[in-house]
């Protein structure tokens, strides 16, 4: 069974701009406990006091899933994680060459750092989840990573995540996930270690969700994912997508209520003031509308004609957009819509008005096609016809 942490909090406040208040943090955790992630990563308290509070506030809210800190490997940092009262802690400390020698040290004096910070919250606090990240993991010497994660393991982590910090795996290339997965956890087993495994994608090559599939595929149990795919750069797995494609083509998260997405989205849009992507999947506003004629004749009779994911199971309904592209066949089904009737000439000239406004690069939404009908009918039939017979709408649907 596979467990998702979201990172809204901690990787989609590193987006540029974005500043979620306490009062909205608690809104979006009380919607992702809701949704049934596993593990909120809330922040890294040692940024400012304000995320300090926040993080107290989410870890005393007695939600259901864990709340994460995050935090350098400094005991310092971890103290402070440690004080908020959070039941999950995730420590990193890149071991890259070029990162080890511009911080000018060794290898094993950044194992005895990351080995002592974790020690140390061990001790504090028994019952603790344990994360370590070998930050930028997949581009760091194979054998620095097992020797940290080896180290971080006997000292008290529960976890190992691989960091693809940068979006640089390819699936089905020589440097994917799914191999990474499987070589890290083999040498691992060798030396009688078991922590789980966590992937935490970038998208800087638009490969996140693929990276995280192939991690999922190898048997990682934790997959790190954020509302809008948010976090640094190109930001990280988005959260929706993710969730519907273990739920619906994988079996997973039969549990999961992912109606309450829409929700969600919306709010962490609004207050990120980051946009929801017409044409993101799952979570857009074009996700589930069809346009073209041969397309809504089709679906109209049967979704599933261009549709692979019912929209009722993540809250949403199948749309028709009404444009340049519609046929007869939008028409008719969106006035079924609306619980209008009209007659075959109305239709026509209702068609060839949603064409030419379709024109000016805009859709005739339910309200605007009710006030077209409207106008209509106050015309006379004969001025109907004679304006559809001299500019006939074209109309384009599938060959029967
Ligand atoms: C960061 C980098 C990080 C860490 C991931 C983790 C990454 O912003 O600190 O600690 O699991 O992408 O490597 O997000
Ligand atoms: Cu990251």
């Amino acid at each position: 069974m596979i467990s998702i942490l979201d990172s809204t909090l901690r990787e989609g406040e590193q987006t540029p701009g974005v500043y979620f208040d306490t009062h909205i943090k608690l809104a979006i955790a009380d919607l992702l406990s809701q949704i049934g992630v596993d593990i909120i990563e809330a922040g890294h308290p040692a940024v400012t006091e304000q995320i300090r509070d926040a993080v107290t506030q989410l870890a005393h809210r007695g939600l259901r899933p864990r709340i994460g800190a995050h935090a350098r490997s400094l005991e310092a940092d971890v103290e402070l994680a440690l004080d908020c009262g959070v039941s999950f802690l995730g420590v990193f400390y890149c071991v890259s060459e070029q990162r080890l020698e511009g911080n000018n040290v060794t290898l094993q004096d950044a194992v005895q750092r990351i080995s002592a910070a974790i020690r140390y919250a061990r001790t504090r606090r028994p019952d603790l989840m344990i994360r370590y990240t070998p930050e930028d993991a997949v581009r760091s010497p194979f054998s620095n990573v097992v020797y940290a994660a080896a180290e971080a393991t006997r000292a008290g982590a529960d976890i190992i995540s691989i960091a693809d910090t940068t979006g640089f795996l390819i699936p089905g290339s020589s440097r994917n996930m799914c191999d990474y997965v499987h070589n890290l956890r083999d040498e691992l087993a060798r030396q009688n270690l078991h922590p789980r495994i966590a992937v935490h994608c970038h998208n800087d090559r638009g490969l996140a969700l693929a990276n995280a599939l192939d991690a999922y595929r190898a048997g990682a149990s934790i997959i790190d994912a954020s509302v809008l795919g948010l976090g640094e750069r190109a930001g990280i797995v988005d959260l929706g997508t993710l969730m519907a494609v273990l739920r619906h083509d994988f079996g997973e998260g039969e549990q999961w209520n992912l109606t309450l997405l829409p929700q969600l989205y919306e709010l962490v849009s609004r207050f990120a003031a980051v946009p929801i992507p017409a044409n993101l999947p799952v979570m857009g506003g074009n996700a589930f509308t069809h346009c073209a004629g041969i397309h809504t004749q089709a679906a109209a009779r049967n979704p599933l004609h261009y549709q692979s994911l019912p929209p009722e199971f993540v809250g949403r309904r199948s749309q028709i957009a009404l444009d340049h592209m519609s046929g007869l066949s939008s028409i008719r089904a969106c006035l079924n819509e609306i619980g209008e009737t009209a007659d075959e000439s109305i239709h026509r000239a209702l068609l060839r008005k949603v064409k030419m406004i379709g024109q000016t690069g805009r859709t005739v939404d339910l309200r605007e096609l009710a006030l077209l009908l409207n106008s209509l009918r106050q015309l006379p039939g004969v001025e109907r016809d004679v304006a559809t017979v001299r500019d006939p709408p074209r109309t384009l649907e599938p060959v029967p």
